[in-house]
């Protein structure tokens, strides 16, 4: 017996499984940035220390902060602070009494895997063309799926639509306009502010190596997919989808119609898909002008197009029409939509007209940048406003007033973040459903305030959204598929869930916890009163939780090239 109790007493670390109860970001901690993991046990640990993953051997000891109790996820929260933890290496925190981590990595460019699989998963979205991540991830591949579309008699057309590619929604196989509109945007800002460190990395796709930078290959795959929503007379239809959702089969296994879908009443069109379209071809204008100047042509000329249509028609909202049950993404208000295509229009063009629209419009407005509620699919004005200063808009008095709302409002948001004991920038109300995506999109707002003033609190504060994304959260589970030790591993995904891989589809981040829940899953399977932060499950049925989406992916992939190293 004695033998055997030293054995266990001396037993290194490492033979302990990891605990929820402690939290790091999986991915680990830029060299020079702020590193903190976080404790959420009941025994009240004082001291830690931070090891090498390979030998054991402590690299760091620190002492744990007071325990703060956080209302939204019902912990009772330390934090274990070893910025000055500079050696690069694999490393987890070791807590006597509570126990081990998983592991992290503290790198300069710590991100860069992060940042390639969660910007290559849109390659796997990719709709109309086979797909196969190849060697990397061997058995991750489909055939080309929705080959052939049709005009829905809602369209006010009939017959047969050429169906040109784009990104598969979500975990469904919709692809809609609006939420097109904000996550290609996304994407494209994240090309236009961090270009010279995203140029050169090349995502392994069809088209790489012709010239063009990868991101901005991936990006065309649904900018021809949204142009060919395009009606003749400039407005663009809502959305193309089956009737209602499939089964869980891969996507060439789908027979449903893809139909071309409208109001179902003149114009056909809707407004708030014509506006987000406007802005997204006239910022595709600006990043494709050095490399592909002739297809940059084009999106203008459709942008600018699709402008004439929005003015005709500001207010033509969507409603699913009679025998169409898929994803509604119908927005009762789309003069955010068309704020923010004046805006672009004007970025790219500095016309008076657009000019003009934007600076008798921009007041009503000011309130969206704010310290809660960042954009999202439905609100889009944060981007208009913002896309006026970082343009150099040139009417001082708008780009002034902009200015000094986004810092206020990233002041507040950093002064909330260091509050929280989970360190990042939610409140209660924003676990609806996507909240993930709500962390990360107070990430960009944060990335963009330190664009127009630079503030490292900003960039601390937006990176604390991610490690909560990656692993620093209540589950110790890093929400982005196949990255960390720990990831979350059944997404409401159809191609996860039907291929027979182990492991989901890569680079994808879940909606996360949802305070409504807003599925049967969550309100079967749940216990009774979780608090907010706390009200997600791992589960593929649990879509209102646990499903993955393209405006989700975007702003997590603007996160991480903010946080990448390099230029
Ligand atoms: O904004 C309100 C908030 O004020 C309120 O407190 C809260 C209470 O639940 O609700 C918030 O609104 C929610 C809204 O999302 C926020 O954007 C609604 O409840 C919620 O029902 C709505 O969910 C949307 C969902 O479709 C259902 O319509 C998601 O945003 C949207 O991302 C999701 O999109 C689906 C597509 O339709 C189909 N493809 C998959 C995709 C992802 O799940
Ligand atoms: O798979 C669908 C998902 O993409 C949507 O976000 C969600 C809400 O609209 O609906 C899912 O489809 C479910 C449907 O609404 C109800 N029957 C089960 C479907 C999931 O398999
Ligand atoms: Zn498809």
């Amino acid at each position: 017996m004695r033998w055997f109790a030293l054995l266990l007493i001396a037993a290194p670390a490492f033979s302990a499984a990891p605990t929820i109860e402690l939290k790091v970001d999986q991915a680990g901690y830029s060299t020079a940035a702020p590193k903190v993991g976080l404790v959420a046990s009941k025994s009240a640990a004082k001291e830690f220390t931070v090891r090498r993953a390979d030998n054991d051997a402590v690299a760091f000891r620190g002492t744990l902060s007071d325990a703060a109790d956080d209302p939204d996820s019902g912990d009772r929260v330390q934090a274990a602070d070893f910025t000055k933890l500079t050696r690069t290496g694999k490393y987890y925190l070791d807590v006597p009494g509570v126990g081990r981590s998983w592991i992290f990595a503290i790198d300069p460019d710590v991100y860069a895997r992060s940042w390639y699989l969660a910007m290559r998963s849109y390659y796997g979205q990719r709709c109309g063309i086979a797909v196969d991540l190849g060697p990397e991830f061997p058995g991750y591949k489909h055939e080309a799926c929705h080959m052939e579309g049709a005009y829905h008699a809602s369209s006010g057309k009939s017959g047969p639509h050429v169906s040109k590619g784009g990104w598969h929604d979500a975990g469904d196989y919709g692809r809609y306009v609006v939420n097109s509109g904000i996550s290609t945007g996304t994407l494209l800002w994240a090309w236009e502010m961090f270009g010279p460190r995203l140029r050169t990395i090349r995502l392994n796709l069809p088209e790489s190596g012709n010239g063009t930078p990868d991101i901005l290959n991936e990006i065309r795959w649904n900018l021809d997919w949204m142009l060919a929503m395009q009606d003749d007379d400039g407005g663009v239809w809502h959305k193309q989808t089956s009737e209602r959702f499939c089964g869980f089969v891969m996507p060439e296994k789908d027979t449903f119609v893809s139909y071309v879908i409208g109001t179902g009443k003149e114009p056909f069109k809707s407004s708030c898909a014509t506006g987000d379209f406007t802005a997204v071809m006239a910022i595709a204008a600006r990043a494709f002008r050095p490399f592909q100047p002739e297809f940059a042509g084009k999106c203008l000329r459709a942008a600018r197009q699709a402008w004439t249509w929005l003015e005709k028609y500001p207010n033509v909202t969507f409603n699913n029409p009679p025998g169409v049950a898929t994803g509604g993404y119908g927005d009762g208000n789309c003069s955010d939509e068309h704020l923010w295509a004046a805006a672009e229009l004007y970025r790219t063009t500095s016309d008076d007209a657009y000019h003009k629209y934007f600076l008798e419009h921009y007041g009503d407005f000011r309130k969206s940048i704010r310290p809660t509620g960042p954009q999202s699919w439905n609100n889009v004005a944060n981007l208009a406003l913002w896309t006026y200063v970082l343009g150099n808009g040139k009417d001082a008095v708008a780009a002034g007033a902009i200015r000094q709302d986004s810092l206020a409002a990233a002041d507040e948001i950093v002064k909330r973040t260091a509050a929280n004991p989970y360190r990042m920038s939610m409140t209660s109300r924003d676990y609806i459903w996507g909240s993930n995506s709500v962390a990360a999109n107070y990430g960009m707002q944060l990335l963009v305030a330190d664009a127009l003033r630079r503030d490292p609190r900003y960039v601390e504060a937006a990176t604390d959204n991610l490690h909560y994304l990656l692993g620093r959260n209540a589950f110790s589970l890093s929400w982005v598929t196949q990255v960390g030790e720990n990831p979350f591993r059944h997404p409401h995904h159809r191609p996860s869930g039907a291929d027979t891989n182990a492991e989901p589809w890569p680079g994808l981040l879940s909606g996360g916890p949802n305070r409504s829940r807003q599925d049967n899953a969550m309100r079967t399977k749940l216990a009774a009163d979780l608090p907010p932060a706390k009200s997600y499950l791992d589960d593929q049925e649990a879509y209102a939780a646990n499903e993955v989406a393209i405006n989700w992916n975007a702003p997590l992939v603007f996160l991480l090239a903010g946080a990448l190293g390099g230029k």
